[in-house]
C-alpha cells in the first residue's frame, strides 16, 4: 500500500479540567471536560505509507525523532494499520508553528494531526468522532483538538458541544519560561490518582464543575464560564499538590493576583493553568487589550500570546490509498 496525506490541528485549552484515568486500558479519562479549539497556532503533519521503507519514522520540527515519541507515534499508526489490513511503513513528518515549551500543549494538536493524517493516508473515510476515539488513545486532550470550537470529551466519546462564536472569548497565554515542564500530565495525574488525599473529592467536584460550566456556555454566559473554569483548574491543582505534584511558580501566582484584581476593577477576566507553570486568562475580545497590557506588567511574565476560538482538524492535502 501507497498514501499519503497531511492533515493541521490546533491546540486547545480545557475550561473544565481533565485530571486522572478511569482504571483498566485506553486511556479513558476519570471525569468529563470541556476545552476551546486555539486558531493561529498549529501543527501540520504528513503521513506518508511507502513500501519501499523498512520501519517507521518520525521528524519534528525538522529533527528525526526516536525513543518515547516515536513509540507513541507508532502506537497510533500500528491501530490505523490494524484497521486498514496492512503492514507498510509510514514516515511521518510534522511541524509545530509554535514553540514547545509555550503553555500549549503540542501533544494535543500533534496526536490530532497525526490521527486524522494517518487514517486519510491510510484510504479510509472515517468519521471525526472516529479520528477523536484514535487521538485519545494516545493523548486523551488530543480528541478534543479533533473539533473546533467547544468541545467536550466525556469517557471515550469526543464531541462538539458549541460553534467557535457561542463565546466572544480571547485567550490570552502568558509566557513565564521557556523551559519544558518537569513532570509530563500522564505522571501527574497517575501520582495524583494514587497519593493526593483529595482526589476522591476531585472525582466528585469535576463532574459538578463541568456540567455547570456546559450549562453556562451554552447559555452564552461568560461571567458564568469564566468562573467555572477558574474554579476547575484551582480545585484540578489542589488535588496534584496535595500529592506533592506543584506545577505553579510564583510567576503563575502573581498572573494570577493580577486577574483577580483585574476583576477588582470591572474587567471580566479569569485564570486557567494546565500541567505547567504559564497562567491563561480568559477574557471578552474587548477587553483583550486592556487585559494584556496590565498582564505583561507582571513579574516572571516573560510574553503573551493572544488566540481566539478555532477550528478542528482537517485534512489540507492528501490522495489516500493507491
Ligand atoms: C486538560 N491536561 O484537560 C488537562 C488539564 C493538562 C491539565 O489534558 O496522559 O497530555 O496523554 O492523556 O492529554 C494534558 O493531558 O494526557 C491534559 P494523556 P494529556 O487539558
Amino acid at each position: 500500500m501507497s498514501g499519503f496525506a497531511v492533515a493541521i490541528a490546533h491546540p486547545n485549552i480545557a475550561l473544565s479540567k481533565y485530571w486522572g484515568k478511569r482504571a483498566g486500558a485506553g486511556n479513558v479519562p476519570a471525569v468529563p471536560s470541556l476545552s476551546v479549539t486555539l486558531a493561529g497556532l498549529a501543527t501540520t503533519t504528513s503521513v506518508t505509507f511507502d513500501p519501499r521503507l523498512t520501519a517507521d519514522a518520525l521528524e519534528i520540527n525538522g529533527v528525526e525523532v526516536s525513543g518515547e515519541p516515536l513509540r507513541r507515534a507508532i502506537g497510533l499508526v500500528d491501530r490505523v494499520r490494524d484497521a486498514a489490513g496492512t503492514r507498510t511503513f509510514a514516515r511521518i513528518v510534522s511541524r509545530n508553528d509554535f514553540p514547545t515549551a509555550s503553555g500549549l500543549a503540542s501533544s494535543a494538536s500533534g496526536f490530532a494531526a497525526l490521527a486524522l493524517a494517518t487514517v486519510r493516508a491510510a484510504g479510509l473515510d472515517w468519521p471525526a468522532d472516529r479520528v477523536a476515539d484514535l487521538a485519545r488513545r494516545s493523548s486523551a486532550s488530543a480528541a478534543r483538538s479533533v473539533f473546533g470550537g467547544f468541545v467536550e470529551l466525556e469517557g471515550e466519546a469526543a464531541r462538539a458541544v458549541a460553534p467557535k462564536t457561542a463565546l466572544d472569548l480571547r485567550v490570552l497565554v502568558c509566557v513565564t519560561t521557556e523551559e519544558e515542564k518537569k513532570v509530563s500530565s500522564t505522571d501527574g495525574m497517575g501520582v495524583t490518582s494514587r497519593e493526593s488525599p483529595y482526589y476522591a473529592a476531585w472525582l466528585e467536584e469535576a463532574p459538578r464543575i463541568h456540567h455547570a460550566l456546559r450549562e453556562a456556555l451554552l447559555a452564552g454566559d461568560f461571567e458564568r464560564v469564566g468562573a467555572l473554569a477558574e474554579k476547575s483548574a484551582l480545585a484540578m491543582h489542589a488535588s496534584a499538590m496535595a500529592a506533592g505534584i506543584v506545577y505553579v511558580t510564583g510567576a503563575t501566582l502573581a498572573a494570577l493576583a493580577e486577574v483577580r484584581a483585574m476583576r477588582d476593577a470591572g474587567i471580566s477576566a479569569w485564570a486557567t493553568i494546565d500541567a505547567g507553570p504559564h497562567l491563561k486568562c480568559l477574557v471578552r475580545a474587548s477587553e483583550a487589550a486592556a487585559a494584556k497590557a496590565r498582564l505583561s506588567g507582571v513579574p516572571g511574565v516573560l510574553r503573551i500570546i493572544e488566540a481566539a476560538p478555532g477550528d478542528g482538524a482537517r485534512v489540507i492535502e492528501g490522495e489516500g490509498r493507491a
